[in-house]
């Protein structure tokens, strides 16, 4: 009914078809959608399509949270209607388009970009597309399953078009923690000092007369990004509860800091973790995207409180989810991409923070991105605003990528996204290396020894008792070398990430 979804009169007057929203759209235009792997809009891109597949001129740049699902980056992307796209990415098909230099990206942290785009630099905010579950009586959108950027977005468009989602339902009231601070040199503490604190309003405020069109969404989000959790998985996951378990018993760190767990099978394997294991009977998780299991340690009573700035559910999960939404509004809180990634925030709380590498090197580098250097993967999203941040921050990664064809430990990373300094701990199936304490050479030892490989220990050795003996110096390197060791994998024919 769409009363009880838009409670504000006049924004009812706005609602038209998704082809009279669109055509507020025009070539060359900056269009800046919600979503941050849910909460995308699903029925305006298909509409450029069909307007392009009739011989109209049309190319958008778009913007988003972080990824969103095929109706937006898939959908535009196949049709070569994207000209920039910024930040993070997940679709194939807009994976292989960038990589073919078909369409421009820039990949960037993600804590940062709210304050960016508030201060021009992104360009005209020509047109925002939104996915919302309810308009209140006074004008202001509750978000759906993200928040994002979109707060921000909002502010600064032009023009804004309105989805109303008929799937997620108005009762998301109250999830949501929206605060937008103040930007530099005006800037004051962002006031979160437990997970779970409230700092803002239950919705996001709009300037009712810059919205443009309101259409009727009956669309779901579509997002896969869960996988089976495997052995290396479940080894790494293991080994990283008991360090934290051993390094809490031992007074080194406090017992009761929240977690940030970045995306992927092993992120999902610590959070799992959790379930059977008794010494972490009650957690709090400040991170950036939860999914499923969230809702499982939830159910189980061992969350204490759970932030993020977007819920990304299987369809099962978001079935329970729904059904049982008062009880999991207690304990989730939804948060702008700027306060659930801020650095500030993060170091206060001291969040352990887990994000999975492509690839690691024998001094701690760690490329999260760039396939052998060059092709890009997804984007670095919000690892390294929490990597540097956090009180302990863990790089995983199986030790072996393409079914052992390529070496996760590397003599140089290809590309750098976390530097040594702001990596702690390096795990993956076979060991662990805790850094902070170690010098670079003893870094490049203990790496090869217990998380490398078997298979390419005696390679990466003979690389680094070389360096030593050749070179010699803090870090010693072979530079006439370090690209002929992923020379050896280009030639296996695996480079390219997941080809369209
Ligand atoms: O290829 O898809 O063809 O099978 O890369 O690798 O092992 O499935 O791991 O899904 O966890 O993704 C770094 C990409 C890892 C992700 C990355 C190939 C491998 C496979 C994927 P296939 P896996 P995951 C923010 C969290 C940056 C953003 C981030 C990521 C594919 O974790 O995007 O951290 N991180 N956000 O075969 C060639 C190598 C490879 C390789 C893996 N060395 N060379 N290919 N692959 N290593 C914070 C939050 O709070 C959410």
């Amino acid at each position: 009914m769409p009363e009880q979804r838009i409670r504000y009169a006049p924004l009812r007057d706005k609602i038209c078809t998704p082809a009279e929203a669109a055509a507020h759209i025009t070539d060359g235009n900056n269009l800046f959608v919600s979503g941050f792997t849910a909460g995308y809009p699903k029925l305006i891109p298909a509409e450029l399509v069909k307007r392009a597949e009739a011989g109209e001129k049309l190319k958008v740049n778009i913007f988003a949270g972080a990824s969103t699902g095929d109706a937006v980056d898939g959908v535009l992307a196949r049709a070569g209607l994207v000209g920039w796209r910024r930040p993070y990415m997940s679709d194939r098909f807009m994976r292989a388009a960038i990589n073919h230099n078909e369409i421009m990206f820039k990949d960037d942290h993600l804590s940062g970009l709210s304050a960016a785009v508030r201060a021009g630099r992104w360009g005209p905010v020509d047109v925002a597309v939104v996915e919302v579950a309810a308009v209140t009586s006074r004008g202001n959108l509750i978000p759906t399953l993200s928040v994002g950027n979109t707060p921000a977005y909002l502010k600064m468009a032009d023009k804004i078009i309105l989805e109303v989602s008929n799937v997620d339902p108005p009762e998301l009231e109250g999830i949501h923690d929206i605060f937008m601070p103040e930007d530099p040199p005006w800037r004051m503490p962002i006031p979160i000092y437990r997970t779970g604190d409230r700092i803002g309003k239950p919705f996001m405020e709009v300037d009712p007369s810059r919205v443009v069109a309101v259409v009727y969404s009956q669309e779901a989000d579509t997002c896969a990004i869960f996988s089976e959790t495997d052995e290396a998985a479940l080894s790494i996951a293991q080994q990283l509860l008991d360090f934290v378990r051993h390094e809490m018993k031992r007074g080194r760190l406090p017992k009761d800091l929240p977690w940030q767990s970045g995306v992927g099978d092993v992120a999902n394997a610590v959070l799992a973790g959790f379930m059977d294991d008794d010494f972490f009977s009650e957690v709090s998780i400040y991170s950036e995207v939860l999914q499923d299991t969230v809702l499982d340690l939830i159910d189980m009573g061992r969350v204490r409180a759970a932030s993020g700035s977007a819920l990304t559910l299987s369809e099962k999960a978001r079935e329970r989810f729904f059904r049982e939404l008062y009880r999991y509004k207690e304990k989730i809180v939804l948060r702008s991409v700027e306060i659930s990634n801020a650095p500030e925030v993060i170091a206060r709380l001291g969040v352990l923070a887990v994000n999975t590498a492509l690839e690691i090197d024998i001094y701690g580098q760690v490329n999260s991105t760039h396939v052998m250097g060059s092709q890009m993967m997804n984007g670095i999203g919000g690892s390294g605003d929490f990597e540097r941040n956090g009180a302990v921050s863990f790089m995983v990664t199986p030790s072996t990528a393409k079914n052992g064809a390529i070496s996760a430990i590397v003599p140089m990373v290809s590309h750098v996204d976390h530097s040594e300094h702001s990596v702690d701990v390096i795990i993956t199936e076979y060991g662990l290396v805790d850094t902070r304490n170690l010098t670079p050479r003893q870094v490049a030892e203990a790496v090869i020894t217990r998380c490398a490989h078997p298979d390419y220990r005696e390679l990466l050795w003979d690389y680094y008792e070389r360096a030593c003996r050749e070179t010699g110096g803090h870090e010693p390197h072979l530079l006439g070398e370090v690209f002929g060791f992923h020379q050896r994998f280009l030639e296996t024919g695996h480079m390219l990430p997941d080809p369209a």
